[in-house]
């Protein structure tokens, strides 16, 4: 996820810390342009010493980096805080435009806003911190005594097809998570303390007020995004689940109800698209085995990595500074913990971008890689706003830069980097290409949605501390369609179990990001001047569609996004429209495919 150290305890998207002192500013009454210009020089300067705290955390996982972590942690609280009371007396008096968006910003809800007792701010940032620890220390260990880390565990969801194999590693990654599960329950308490004093009703609201529009209008917005490809969600559930039912027999995969969640590739159930074998249209034409090639060809973490920056450059962005490669962490150590969920952190002010993965040679990394780097790409190009405004237009375009730049990884320009044989054009080879990036991406939908259903849900109180893991299947099966393959209790936190619960991280922001990509592909394939189906396009090499992608993530967060919207794409709306039109023809296959199936799971 992005910009960690800034935005795990201080503004949501990009804000300055450091003791907001106000000094000699009482002494003459300071303007609302000074009190933003003396924010962001201060907060660059704590913000340096913040950064170096999580990220040596981060990366090394002991209870000495803990209390370090969490030291910087109730530091930056502290600053957000109090820069949050002297912004407050501003709201409502004249100034330029800019520095009425900076005030605005300031105002905005964090992912964990502080709290105003200084004891409360100490205790949020050690309860993150440790958090986040137990998840990345975590591990499995089985009867016999082996231990798995997660990407293990991962690596067996995504292969193996032995039902009580995957439901054991499935099971086995649920047993670190209830670790924490009072510890997330004290979370709620105190981020809706701080909520609330930073003049929210609850957490929800804070996250929901960060769309330039009012909470309640966010909350209508995403539904209705939510509903315009929830159609397609059900022709693709119908499917899938049919063809696991000839995979692992009718009376494990009943064909009237939810999915069993290890079935489908993935720890989470969020993407499948490693159940593509299963699912493959027309067995063996046009093979997209990336992977296969990646190994084959002996790639390691910095090939793959160059591999994504490249990308980039084709576009004629500027290649990644030195330091990059100095100071990020692409492989897994093999010493000691470290947090392995990918991350891209913009440490010293643009100057030290960095990102933090532990990477395998395959296709999803692969992938992955790009996703981060888009976040670099989005830290470099706003590199010279004033920090209050380094953050992308709002931050479902931050996760949606890297993704845009994977929809043009085309048969095409895989074949031109020599990652597959041969580029095949025929319908069934379209069929096979849609089907794979629709169990990525469509799968993904509901998912991305119900995440913060959850947490919403729970930070309003309508879901109780004691029906935390009920409220998460229902949530699950309302949305997704899947279901447990094991009886689930209140004695597990199966939210836990996914990085974003322990990292505070909010998650809709995947969602929209999931929807806009295809927006933004639309558009740059536009100004590539392509012609023909969007799904042949790839902007590769393209320097005008470059620019306009530049010229968008330069802006950063300095205006209200429809206008950063508006400048790529010509809409001032998100609009899933681009994303559903993008997979037509595996649509029309998939209603053909499920015409006499009952589909559904209610
Ligand atoms: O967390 C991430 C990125 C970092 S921002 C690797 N993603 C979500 C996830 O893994 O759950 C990217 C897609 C969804
Ligand atoms: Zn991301």
């Amino acid at each position: 996820m992005k910009l960690k150290t800034i935005f795990l305890f201080g503004m949501l998207l990009g804000s300055p810390m450091a003791m907001a002192e106000d000094g000699n500013a009482k002494a003459k009454k300071e303007s609302a342009k000074e009190f933003v210009a003396r924010i962001e020089a201060q907060g660059q300067a704590l913000a340096k010493e913040v950064e170096a705290a999580y990220w040596v955390r981060q990366t090394y996982i002991t209870d000495d980096t803990a209390v370090l972590a969490s030291k910087a942690g109730e530091r930056s609280l502290a600053f957000s805080s109090s820069m949050v009371e002297q912004a407050k007396k501003f709201k409502g008096s004249k100034m330029d435009t800019n520095t009425a968006r900076a005030i605005e910003l300031m105002l905005r809800g964090s992912s964990a806003p502080a709290p105003n007792d200084p004891k409360l701010q100490a205790e949020l940032a050690a309860v993150l911190t440790e958090m986040e620890g137990k998840y990345g220390a975590g591990s499995y260990c089985n009867d016999q005594g082996e231990c798995r880390e997660l990407q293990e565990l991962e690596a067996v969801l995504a292969n193996s097809r032995d039902y009580d194999e995957l439901l054991d590693v499935w099971k086995g990654w649920r047993t670190v998570s209830p670790a924490y599960r009072e510890t997330y329950q004290r979370f709620v308490e105190l981020g809706n303390q701080g909520a609330k004093d930073s003049g929210f009703k609850d957490l929800a609201d804070a996250w929901k007020s960060n769309y330039d529009m009012s909470p309640a209008e966010f909350t209508v917005e995403a539904r209705r995004l939510w509903d315009q490809v929830k159609p397609f969600y059900d022709e693709l559930h119908c499917h899938v689940r049919a063809k696991l039912g000839e995979q692992y027999g009718e009376d494990k995969v009943p064909q009237d109800g939810p999915i069993p969640a290890h079935l489908l590739g993935n720890m989470w159930s969020q993407t499948w698209d490693n159940i593509y074998p299963i699912m493959e249209p027309h067995k063996g034409v046009a093979s997209l085995d990336v992977t296969a090639s990646l190994k084959d060809q002996g790639y390691d973490e910095l090939q793959m990595t160059k591999t994504a920056e490249g990308f980039f450059t084709s576009l004629g962005l500027p290649p990644l500074p030195e330091s990059f490669y100095k100071n990020s962490m692409i492989k897994k150590p093999r010493d000691r913990n470290v947090v392995c969920h990918a991350s891209a952190w913009d440490l010293d002010n643009g100057n030290d971008p960095r990102i933090k993965q532990c990477v395998e040679i395959n296709e999803e990394q692969l992938g992955t890689l790009h996703h981060e780097l888009g976040h670099i790409y989005y830290y470099l190009m706003y590199k010279d706003q004033p920090s209050t405004f380094k953050g992308g237009a709002h931050d479902g375009f931050h996760e949606a830069i890297g993704d845009t730049i994977v929809l043009s990884m085309t048969p095409s320009y895989l074949k031109e980097k020599g990652l597959i044989d041969e580029v095949v054009e025929s319908e069934e080879a379209t069929l096979n290409k849609q089907m794979k990036l629709a169990l990525e991406k469509i799968a993904f939908l509901p998912f991305g949605k119900m995440i913060d259903e959850w947490r919403w849900k729970v930070f309003s109180g309508e879901i109780s501390p004691e029906d935390y893991n009920k409220g998460w299947w229902e949530l699950r099966k309302e949305y997704q369609g899947i279901a447990p393959g094991v009886e689930r209790s209140e004695a597990d936190f199966d939210a836990g179990a996914k990085y974003h619960i322990p990292g505070n991280t909010p998650y809709t922001r995947y969602f929209l990001s999931f929807i806009m990509q295809f927006q933004f592909h639309k558009a740059l394939c536009e100004k590539a001047g392509h012609e023909g189906p969007l799904h042949e396009c790839s902007i590769y090499n393209n320097k005008e569609a470059g620019a306009a992608l530049g010229d968008m993530l330069a802006m950063g967060q300095s205006q209200p996004w429809p206008e950063a919207m508006q400048a790529l794409t010509g809409q001032r709306q998100m609009d899933g429209s681009a994303i559903i039109d993008y997979f037509a023809p595996l649509n029309a296959y998939l209603k053909e495919q499920n015409k006499d199936r009952q589909c559904g799971w209610e």
